[in-house]
């Protein structure tokens, strides 16, 4: 559409069209624990409102790799039903397995600059490890929304176009103090101020 025409319509009238004169909508959220430092690789979910059509798909590349005997990124946000990699970045070798309820595989060892992949039907979370490297930990958070963002370092996400309003959210961290390591807040989006969420942790 127009934005110029848009421009020219009564305020009402474009409102009921849906149209926002600052374009697509880019909510930030910044979550914090319960001493007020920004909680990292925390990840939140909005259900999508009734009715939407949009499709469940992030920017990202559906991928886990290995670096460092490190999972890169240790959090990562798939929509349900997507196949993940797991590019193996490292010299040494690695075999990854989960345990989770929605997703117990294990992919036996593979070395340096193969990759496997691995399908994720249900939502939830799926903790990964290495039968090698016990220290190795990763998650992924499948999902059947198209709002979900994971946190960085300073506890920020940000979730595209979700409008203004107040809504029921999920969050979830490994270390979140509540069962399923899930907690269900009100969030409330409103344009340029951070919506601030705080969680519990252990
Ligand atoms: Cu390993």
């Amino acid at each position: 559409m127009d934005l110029r025409f848009v421009s020219r319509l009564p305020l009402g009238l474009a409102c009921l069209l849906g149209v926002s004169a600052t374009g697509p909508q880019q909510s930030m959220v910044q979550v914090f624990d319960q001493r007020g430092l920004p909680v990292e690789g925390a990840v939140i979910e909005v259900p999508p409102p009734s009715g939407s059509t949009r499709a469940v798909a992030f920017p990202w590349r559906y991928a886990m790799a290995q670096r460092n005997q490190t999972f890169v990124p240790g959090t990562l946000i798939v929509p349900q039903g997507a196949s993940v990699a797991f590019p193996n970045l490292d010299i040494v070798r690695h075999s990854i397995y989960s345990f989770s309820k929605p997703a117990r595989f294990q992919i036996d060892l593979y070395g340096r600059d193969q990759t496997r992949s691995q399908r994720f039907p249900i939502t939830g979370t799926v903790a990964l490890g290495c039968n090698i490297h016990d220290k190795m930990r990763g998650y992924i958070r499948v999902v059947a929304t198209p709002y979900a963002a994971a946190t960085d370092l300073n506890g920020r996400g940000q979730i595209d176009g979700l409008a203004p309003g107040t809504y029921r959210i999920t969050v979830w961290h490994p270390r979140l103090r509540s069962s399923a390591n899930e907690a269900v807040q009100t969030l409330t989006i409103a344009p340029g101020t951070p919506a601030r969420v705080t969680i519990e942790l252990r």
